[in-house]
């Protein structure tokens, strides 16, 4: 697929809600939903979608590279009458009833409400986002690049470490690595939580030692064209006691049953009571969080919510990460955390490194 064909496609989504709705208009202001339906990475910008056309109303830093990056996209640049001039675009483009996206800023819409006079605004964001929780090829293509990355720096990671570290030299050692191996950056702040650390569930990586027996829950993610990979593994440094390792391994148990689950059809809760069995069945559920995944894509947390209760049908092209962990205040904390992808007939598990990797 081409890349007209590709936003040809994304952009029908948006036309799709316009005829739903009755509206004649969409105007994006995030950075993701700008990307997703014209390709412009800027970080400043209005694109403004009608039945027939489409436009970005930028700054001058970013004209060219719109240029480069889009198709069939009419660029403006604004100088100081930013919103006046989307504005004039939205009622030259004969917009009378028009859509929003609910994350526009208070500080935008007033004073633009002001200025499209009698144009009919509403809002809308879910729908959206509803349309990226179904990827497309070149999307799970990008996320599959993006997990590559990350794993291959990971592993280089791996034979680095060392007893002693700090969770600090950890984390800089893997920024560098994921980085040589085509990483843009990191999907988030990197997670390194060592021993009674790691029952903080996002445990910023401090100056504290690495030492015998912890286990080092590492937590990390990276971005490649604009896809966000997301993975963790609890590191077992030196000799960990039996106890940990049991905890260890209940995690794993509790990941491997909710992939199991997973196919289409099924719901996201289903999912979740999967790996919550397992910690149920060992009376140690009040040390798991509340969650099982999250959905990604352009960004590190998107739909669908793999969470308690959420009737969220799964579909081929879902993309979410499956992470469950378990967590004691000032003991031990552990998780465990693939990227999976909703297939016609099942699931297949993105992430390819071990579970359990045992250091010094
Ligand atoms: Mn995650």
């Amino acid at each position: 697929m081409d890349r007209r064909e590709t936003y040809q496609k994304r952009l029908a989504g948006v036309r799709r809600l316009l005829k739903e709705r009755g509206l004649d208009g969409a105007m994006f202001t995030s950075y993701e939903n700008r990307r997703y339906y014209c390709g412009f990475t800027g970080s400043n910008g209005y694109l403004i979608v009608t039945e027939d056309g489409v436009s970005l109303i930028t700054d001058k830093r970013y004209t060219t590279q719109a240029q480069q990056q889009t198709v069939d996209v009419e660029i403006f640049d604004h100088a100081a009458n930013r919103l006046q001039l989307v504005a004039d675009t939205v009622k030259h483009m004969g917009i009378t009833r028009m859509v929003m996206e609910s994350c526009m800023t208070v500080e935008d819409y007033f004073p633009l409400k002001e200025r499209l006079g009698n144009v009919d605004i509403c809002f809308e964001q879910e729908y959206f986002l509803e349309q990226r929780m179904i990827k497309d090829a070149e999307e799970i293509a990008c996320t599959r690049a993006a997990i590559a990355a990350a794993e291959a720096g990971f592993e280089k990671l791996v034979s680095r470490l060392q007893i002693g570290m700090t969770e600090k030299d950890l984390a800089d050692e893997l920024h560098y690595l994921v980085s040589r191996e085509g990483a843009e950056a990191m999907s988030f702040g990197t997670i390194v939580g060592s021993g009674a650390r790691g029952a903080l569930a996002h445990a910023f990586p401090t100056e504290k030692k690495i030492e015998n027996g912890d286990m080092v829950v590492v937590d990390f993610g990276v971005m490649k064209d604009g896809y966000c990979s997301d993975m963790t593994r609890t590191l077992l440094f030196g000799d960990v006691s039996p106890e940990h390792m049991r905890i260890f391994r209940l995690v794993q148990e509790s990941q491997d049953k909710a992939v199991e689950a997973v196919r289409p059809g099924v719901l996201a809760k289903d999912v979740e009571d999967a790996h919550r069995a397992v910690f149920l069945r060992e009376g140690l559920d009040d040390y798991a969080l509340r969650g099982l995944g999250h959905g990604i894509g352009l960004q590190i947390h998107e739909c669908p919510r793999i969470v308690i209760g959420n009737e969220t049908v799964l579909r081929p092209g879902m993309i979410f990460t499956v992470e469950p962990g378990l967590y004691f205040p000032d003991d031990c904390g552990v998780r465990t955390e693939d990227d999976v992808l909703v297939t016609e007939d099942g699931v297949e598990n993105l992430s390819h490194t071990p579970h359990e990797i045992h250091i010094g």
